[in-house]
């Protein structure tokens, strides 16, 4: 992309509505713009990366076995009645009434409507287990939408829900989810700590809420400082080996990990003194198994072995993918801006160029912006005539991982500069070592480009 042809609208401004560091770079790196309290547009580069995110969840459930399909965001109020949450729901449901008086509201999740499709297709357990999602547009109606994206009233979420015709087999799904929800973190370069959880008003008696540690998380989460050294790394896990995805989910439950609705003093101090935290988290994603509580309500039975109908034993899980991107930016920053992990740069290499309308500097800004391209790595080439600091300065704020500096002292030499947004390091090189360089980075990094 040419800078001159796309639309990154950044402010120099800090916001002063925004109180927390990445709702402020999100606002100043032109990638959301509020259009009312808790709702917002997405703007280009915004959008990049919550299409960036979105893929990268689409792959790892998949990879997990499971199916993606597409809900709407308007439901029904009739099956809500059926489960009782009409009325349970509250005020953060939003109600809707359409122009022939029939009850609707904007969907805060698809328990209902999911289940609804299931009783009305399947009919045998020996159609049994399955797993549907969808990633989409939700909507409640938060006393206190704030921090941008983090806390929103319309937000992007993947809500999964699996259909079993046992709890053991329902269990295996639960630890599926938070096998491929682990690595789906990973990918994005997070760490998110599965903790303990509530149920809330999804129901049911197991839960895990996967928490970035971060100070200006909304939870209030006590932990052991062991879970933090755990990683999945490149594992190859077989999802339908119900040992693996059990010893995995031993593996990140065992040490003391929850938030502080579940949180139980007696068994903390049991963690060594040295080992015992107590922080802040963002929850990023939440799983629950809550047996037959839909299926119940709803009469979601399948014919078991002997023909008799039994209920379906259900879980759900979410991912908040429009919440990630605070996350992401809460835990990669400094002073002038984003730092984002590579696979979920918007863009993965910024091209510099010191003197626009030189036409040796635009000759190899061209030569790189081909080479670069050529090799997928999407880069954004800053074209515009502005000063060196102002074209730095935009590149720091929207966190491009590497950034190439083209200028004439160089070229003489034959050389071009390429640093490092994390580390700050530059090294000089050709045109084409640069090129070569930044295929090397991304090499095997399944980056994913849109
Ligand atoms: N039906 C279940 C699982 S699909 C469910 O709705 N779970 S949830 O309530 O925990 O939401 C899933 C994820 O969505 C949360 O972990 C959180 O990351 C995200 N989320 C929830 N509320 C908001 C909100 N107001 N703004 C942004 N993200 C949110």
């Amino acid at each position: 992309m040419r800078l001159s042809r796309y639309f990154l609208p950044v402010l120099k401004e800090t916001p002063a509505e925004a109180q927390i560091v990445s709702h402020r770079l999100m606002l100043r790196a032109g990638m959301i713009r509020q259009a009312s309290a808790g709702i917002y547009s997405w703007l280009p580069l915004g959008f990049k990366v919550l299409r960036m995110l979105e893929n990268i969840v689409h792959e790892e459930q998949q990879r997990a076995g499971h199916i993606p399909m597409l809900m709407p965001t308007l439901q029904s109020a009739d099956l809500w009645r059926e489960s009782g949450r009409y009325d349970d729901y509250g005020k953060e449901m939003l109600r809707i009434t359409d122009r022939h008086g029939r009850d609707m509201l904007y969907g805060p999740t698809n328990e209902e409507l999911i289940t609804d499709i299931f009783r009305n297709s399947v009919g045998s357990y020996k159609e049994l287990p399955k797993t549907l999602y969808h990633i989409q547009w939700k909507f409640r109606d938060e006393v206190r939408p704030r921090f941008g994206v983090m806390r929103g009233r319309e937000f992007f979420m993947k809500d999964g829900y699996n259909f079993d015709i046992d709890k053991e087999s329902a269990l295996h799904a639960y630890n599926r989810h938070l096998v491929s929800y682990l690595r789906t973190y990973e990918r994005m370069g997070l760490q998110a700590i599965p903790m303990r959880a509530d149920t809330g008003p999804i129901g049911g008696d197991h839960s895990h809420e996967f928490l970035v540690l971060a100070k200006t998380g909304e939870s209030e989460v006590f932990y052991d400082s062991a879970v933090t050294d755990l990683s999945l790394g490149d594992r190859n896990v077989d999802y339908d080996s119900v040992e693996q995805c059990q010893a995995i989910f031993d593996e990140f439950t065992t040490p003391y990990a929850r938030t502080d609705e579940t949180h139980d003093e007696a068994l903390f101090n049991q963690v060594p003194e040295a080992r015992r935290k107590s922080a802040r988290g963002i929850e990023v994603g939440q799983i629950f198994y809550f047996g037959t509580k839909y299926s119940d309500a709803m009469g979601a039975t399948v014919n078991g072995p002997d023909g008799k109908p039994v209920p379906v034993h259900m879980g759900s899980h979410g991912i908040g993918v429009s919440r990630l991107i605070g996350a992401l930016i809460e835990a990669n920053h400094d002073d002038n801006g984003i730092i984002w992990p590579e696979a979920v740069a918007p863009f993965k290499v910024g091209v510099v160029n010191l003197k626009q309308g030189g036409g040796d500097t635009d000759a190899a800004c061209e030569q790189l912006y081909q080479g670069l391209s050529a090799r997928g790595l999407d880069p954004l080439y800053d074209d515009r005539n502005e000063r060196a600091g102002a074209k730095f300065a935009t590149m720091d704020l929207i966190g491009c991982p590497w950034r190439i500096t083209v200028g004439p002292r160089g070229l003489k030499n034959g050389v071009v500069e390429l640093t490092s947004r994390r580390s700050g390091e530059s090294e000089e090189m050709s045109i084409e070592a640069a090129i070569d360089r930044c295929g090397q980075i991304y090499a095997g990094k399944e980056a994913i480009f849109v």
